[in-house]
């Protein structure tokens, strides 16, 4: 028998600062390295985006008329910090206490995402996350927000993705010139990242104790290609090297242990300092929120330069490693018209494994399907594929309930279209439509999807039907 939906679940629907707001040199906002990255020349940048600078409270009006009880969205930092660190733009502030009010108004659960990709350029100059005083910038800026927003908002996210940001930069630009990161160095910025979140992790609950904090990572199960041996341990080293150890160490204290031993195998593992477990082994989140969009399959890597492959219809992402894993396809999946799995069961799976390595409450920040949608000339927008993969996630998410799984709320990618980190306006994701092309403004109308009359339903029924 199915269990239903808890009484007071967050449905809700996300986006992040950059990727919507627009306004990028408006109110005093300083240079985030996504104004600095080089990103795709035949795709939006991000100056306009959706405009939600200036139209936030047309949009949380209509987020309020679907009926959402979240919505997740990212502070800029740059907004708020300049420069990172030092003096603070009060009309940054003042935007996000808008944007909270104006949520509030409604009866909106604000859900913020403190640091959603875009680091503020003057600490990238510094550094970035290669140097320790970034950690410092990272608690200063949180505690500027929990003075600030900490009595009106309480659910907070970390940081989002870290998992994506260290294993694959390139996900949200690439610095000029092009240059990746040495992997040692991907794993120092990790560790350092870890601490500054365990650090903020701790503040929040001395700061505001009633709040509930989490990170937010990409998690996905993997599958072995086969049922051979091999395939499963290597299957099991993806998910480890790629989900695991970015959970383990807010949740558990440490590095994942066979992640620790794989960094020191190959003289890559972080430079530790005195203190640093100290800081680590002190944090607790309060739940996790994670980001779903599929599963991978992995075979037993064959020691050759095929184990290193691109994901397709994407930016040249590298997957696979000579040794450990490499990537392979899945007869019984689907696959979005972008080449991405597509895999409701998986969510079930995925939400299972999480939940018994971590016993908390999960929070579910991003999951979706980006398309072409097609504007009608009476205003419509037909976009069933996406009622369906979200009707059959939810599904599934309904059974990871049944299962035991404990869930706090179902907050999709995205409350209102967004530029896409590759496809810019090509490719959307909202419930709604923002009416503009890749160059073309146009006036940035907003029409309500299909989706969104569909998900409205869905929400009234507190996701029964
Ligand atoms: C996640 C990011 C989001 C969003 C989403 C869709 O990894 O957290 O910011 O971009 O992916 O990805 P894309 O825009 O590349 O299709």
């Amino acid at each position: 028998k199915l269990k239903p939906f808890p009484e007071h679940f967050l449905w809700g629907a996300s986006t992040s600062a950059y990727q919507v707001e627009g306004a990028v040199n408006e109110d005093g906002k300083g240079k985030s390295i996504i104004d600095m990255y080089e990103h795709p020349a035949d795709v939006a940048d991000f100056a306009v985006a959706s405009d939600h600078y200036h139209r936030y409270k047309e949009d949380i009006r209509l987020f309020a008329e679907l009926g959402m009880k979240a919505y997740r969205f990212s502070v800029a930092w740059t907004r708020i910090l300049p420069q990172g660190t030092g003096e603070v733009n009060e009309k940054g502030l003042t935007f996000y206490r808008n944007v909270i009010a104006e949520c509030r108004k409604y009866g909106i659960e604000p859900v913020v995402t403190m640091y959603h990709f875009d680091l503020p350029y003057a600490l990238e100059e510094k550094g970035g996350w290669l140097n320790r005083a970034t950690i410092d910038a990272f608690v200063e800026y949180a505690e500027i927000l929990f003075e600030n927003f900490g009595s009106n908002v309480h659910y907070w996210l970390t940081i989002n993705e870290q998992n994506t940001m260290i294993l694959h930069p390139g996900a949200i630009g690439l610095p000029k010139g092009g240059k990746l990161p040495e992997k040692k160095d991907m794993y120092q910025q990790n560790h350092h990242m870890m601490l500054a979140q365990a650090r903020v992790m701790k503040l929040f609950h001395k700061m505001i104790p009633e709040g509930k904090i989490g990170p937010a990572l990409n998690l996905t199960a993997m599958y072995p290609a086969t049922c051979a041996p091999e395939d499963a341990i290597a299957a099991h080293n993806w998910e480890v090297l790629r989900c695991w150890n970015f959970a383990d160490v807010p949740t558990k204290g440490w590095y994942h242990p066979l992640a620790w031993s794989y960094m020191e195998d190959r003289g890559i593992a972080p430079e530790v300092l005195e203190g640093d477990r100290e800081i680590l082994k002190d944090a607790a989140p309060d739940f996790l929120a994670m980001n779903y969009y599929s599963t991978a399959t992995i075979a037993a890597s064959k020691g050759d330069a095929s184990d290193v492959a691109a994901r397709a219809g994407d930016q040249q992402i590298m997957l696979g490693e000579q040794g450990v894993y490499r990537p392979a396809e899945n007869p019984y999946v689907g696959k979005t018209e972008y080449g991405w799995v597509v895999d409701p069961v998986g969510f079930r799976y995925t939400l299972r494994k999480a939940y018994e390595r971590y016993h908390l409450p999960i929070l579910i920040t991003e999951n979706g399907i980006g398309a072409p949608d097609v504007l009608e000339a009476d205003g419509s927008i037909h976009d069933d594929y996406r009622i369906n993969f979200i009707k059959e996630h939810l599904q599934q998410m309904r059974l990871a309930i049944t299962d035991g799984v404990e869930m706090l709320g179902y907050c999709p990618w995205a409350a209102i279209d967004v530029v896409s980190t590759h496809q810019g306006y090509r490719k959307r994701y909202g419930f709604i439509y923002v009416d503009r092309e890749e160059f073309d403004l146009k006036e940035l109308k907003r029409y309500p999807k299909d989706s969104y009359y569909w998900y409205q339903q869905v929400i009234r029924e507190n996701g029964s039907s």
